[in-house]
């Protein structure tokens, strides 16, 4: 069957290009009936996330390579991330006698200048082709997030299960939960802020269990903890209780959220899918050079935090700053924060539900490729 949509994934490094695109084409074909192909310059990448053997009807995923064999472009072709294009693919896009819907799918970010710059057209110079930006984001006048149609009533459905039958949801994901532990899961990039986590939470009256899967986070940990920490091992500081896990897939990653009474993640994909999971969370963004992530992560936290209580505002503030390496004054709220989760629960939930009254991205993304120009 002819595909409907081209899209292009470079792996940068991590998992969050991948992460989004694999997300991405599995719900146009999914939710939409497209047929993507989804051309990825790393499939190994893709193979850490994807459900092991998962087969989408609709997806066909080719390996981006230099040699990329000639094809006609679909009507649809999505950049992710300012990938570029092969020159020869761009020059067959211009061949086409309709040229295709060339979509730019740029970072997810909360900031303001988001919703100018969302749907603005750029002529290509070389082929006199137009390339549209479409920006995910936080309100109408953008893009929106990624959201499978059924995300909610799989969450709830497995929150359930997790009550019923709690071994057969908790074996695989290779975890052994107690009931009398505050749940908390970490999937970050090396922070100065984790040592004063493991500080805080080693002397909580409660016990907790720190559910960390496999990568940068752990291997932080481990060096914090003068312990070398690998799937499967445990370590144990006063009340806390450092579980390193296997990474897993997609699917099982976002169990791992649902479960948890709290989670701290990372870039983008992750990010988003602990807003979904509506439980509390903490955010670290992807570095950038120049700092600009700062700006990122507090515009992010001005619209998180702005249905709550001063406190609890400042709080957030202050963490998400300490993680992200921004300026700060004093010891780093953790007990503070510890202690507001029920209310920050209550939050999570309003919040999740108020995103999800927003057009998905992929619904907005077809759409969008409908709109004459
Ligand atoms: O991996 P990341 O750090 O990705 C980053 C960001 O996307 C950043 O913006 C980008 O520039 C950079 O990559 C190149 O974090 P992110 O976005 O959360 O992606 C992680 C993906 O990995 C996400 O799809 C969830 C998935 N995942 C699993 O499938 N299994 C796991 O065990 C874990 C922890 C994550």
């Amino acid at each position: 069957m002819a595909p409907d949509c081209d899209l292009f994934c470079s792996v940068v490094d991590n998992f969050g290009d991948i992460g989004v695109c694999w997300r991405l084409a599995r719900v146009l074909a999914q939710a939409h009936g497209w047929q993507v192909r989804l051309w990825v310059d790393a499939p190994q990448a893709l193979a850490r996330i994807k459900p092991r053997g998962a087969v989408v009807p609709g997806v066909r995923v080719m390996h981006w390579r230099d040699d990329m064999p000639a094809c006609v472009p679909a009507p649809c072709v999505i950049e992710a991330f300012a990938c570029a294009l092969p020159a020869d693919f761009v020059a067959a896009m211009a061949r086409c006698d309709m040229p295709p819907r060339w979509i730019n799918l740029e970072y997810l970010s909360a900031e303001d200048w988001v919703e100018g710059c969302h749907g603005l057209p750029s002529r290509d110079p070389v082929t006199g082709l137009t390339k549209h930006f479409f920006f995910p984001g936080f309100t109408a006048r953008t893009g929106g997030l990624l959201r499978e149609r059924d995300l909610f009533a799989r969450r709830d459905a497995w929150r359930a299960a997790q009550h019923e039958r709690p071994e057969e949801s908790f074996k695989r994901l290779g975890m052994q939960p107690r009931d009398d532990a505050l749940q908390l899961s970490l999937f970050s990039y090396e922070s100065t802020a984790l040592a004063s986590l493991l500080d805080a939470l080693r002397d909580r009256p409660r016990p907790t269990q720190l559910w960390v899967p496999e990568g940068r986070s752990l291997a932080a940990l481990s060096g914090l903890l003068a312990q070398p920490l690998a799937a499967g091992n445990t370590a144990g500081r006063g009340t806390l209780s450092v579980h390193a896990l296997a990474f897993m897939d997609q699917d099982d990653y976002d169990a791992l959220l649902w479960h948890c009474d709290a989670n701290i993640v990372r870039g983008e994909d992750s990010f988003v899918r602990a807003q979904w999971a509506a439980r509390p969370m903490l955010w670290q963004a992807y570095a950038q050079d120049d700092a600009a992530h700062l700006p990122k992560q507090e515009a992010f936290v001005e619209r998180y935090a702005a249905g709550l209580d001063a406190l609890h505002a400042a709080n957030l503030r202050t963490l998400h700053a300490g993680l992200n390496g921004g300026a700060t004054t004093g010891p780093l709220p953790w007990g503070a924060w510890l202690d507001s989760l029920p209310e920050l629960t209550l939050h999570a939930a309003v919040w999740a539900d108020q995103l999800a009254a927003q057009a998905d991205l992929a619904s907005q993304l077809v759409l969008f490729n409908q709109t004459p120009i």
